[in-house]
């Protein structure tokens, strides 16, 4: 088949397996649309982060991370690569919803290695907002990478094994859920003022979109009721919600919080610079500008001195 349009299908057929359960053209263009939005909203992010002082941009630079990793794992899905196909547990030749096949349904592995970098980012965002304490992020962000590379294994299991990972992915999808709903809450409250409200409005959020995603894969991966069309625009809607909705809101929320306020201490070029040319500020936050022991002079009035610490 040739002419203008999508052809990215025709070109990847060397990886079809005939009779196997693949996207058609509308799934291949929906997945290239997701992927022009994930583009746009990182160069917005990018954009909005060059508005704020140096030291304010972390919550910006991680929302661009997520999203343009995201871009290219729909690139790819996009071109029906990063797929392979798997033995479904369930063929159901008359089933209204067109599942019927050979027996293979194709599994976007590339799906999980998007989420297993830009979950774990999602999540910071969050819980920085929180100001939650570092070895609860740690705990949280374990769980978070047990419950998708369980999700993977099980998406790529042929027999009800499957159902095992699903179980064990639950598990730490309520883990996350109970570390955001008592704990990271808690320290939210503690900060109160925008940094409270921002983690309410976006943590509910969260957490509402994140449980519908174990039933996207019950009905592709797990129970293939859905067919791999279906499957792009379910898990589709969902990534756009999970990251540049959730990304915007984010990013809204910390239009008036400093990363200070949070406890966090990101230094940028000119607090490094006033570092080293007046020892005094370095010394109050208790680091020695030259190491232990340097012989320091008195300030030298260089011109990016002029910043202060505060
Ligand atoms: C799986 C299957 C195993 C059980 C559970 C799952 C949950 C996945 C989630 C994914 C979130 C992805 C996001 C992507 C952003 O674009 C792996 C489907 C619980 C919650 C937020």
């Amino acid at each position: 088949m040739s002419g203008p349009g999508n052809q990215a299908l025709n070109i990847n057929s060397v990886v079809a397996q005939h009779g196997n359960l693949e996207i058609t053209n509308h799934g291949s263009d929906w997945y290239y649309a997701v992927c022009a939005l994930m583009g746009i909203t990182t160069l917005v992010f990018m954009g909005l982060a060059f508005m704020k002082p140096q030291g304010d941009r972390v919550f910006h630079y991680i929302t661009a991370g997520i999203t343009a990793v995201a871009c290219i794992a729909y690139f790819a899905m996009g071109s029906n690569l990063g797929q392979v196909p798997i033995q479904a547990e369930f063929v159901r030749p008359y089933s209204r919803w067109g599942v019927g096949s050979a027996g293979t349904r194709e599994i976007f592995y590339a799906r999980y290695l998007d989420w297993v970098i830009t979950t774990p980012l999602l999540l910071l965002d969050l819980l920085l907002t929180a100001g939650v304490p570092t070895p609860t992020i740690l705990a949280t962000l374990l769980a978070d990478e047990i419950m998708i590379i369980t999700g993977l294994i099980g998406a790529l299991t042929q027999t009800r094994f499957k159902w095992g990972f699903w179980a064990f992915g639950m598990l730490a999808l309520f883990f996350i859920a109970y570390e955001l709903l008592f704990d990271a809450r808690r320290h939210a409250s503690v900060l109160g003022g925008d940094a409270k409200r921002t983690f309410l409005l976006c943590g509910n959020f969260l957490l509402f979109i994140w449980f519908l995603y174990p039933i996207a894969w019950g009905l592709s991966e797990g129970g293939n009721v859905i067919h791999p069309d279906g499957e792009a625009v379910f898990y589709g809607v969902l990534d756009i919600l999970a990251k540049p909705v959730f990304g915007i809101l984010l990013i809204w929320g910390h239009r008036r919080i400093s990363t200070s306020q949070l406890g966090l201490r990101v230094r940028d070029r000119s607090h490094f610079a006033s570092e080293k040319y007046n020892p005094g500020n370095a010394q109050r936050d208790g680091v020695h500008p030259e190491g232990p022991g340097a012989n320091v002079g008195p300030p030298t009035g260089h011109p990016m001195a002029t910043h202060t610490n505060v």
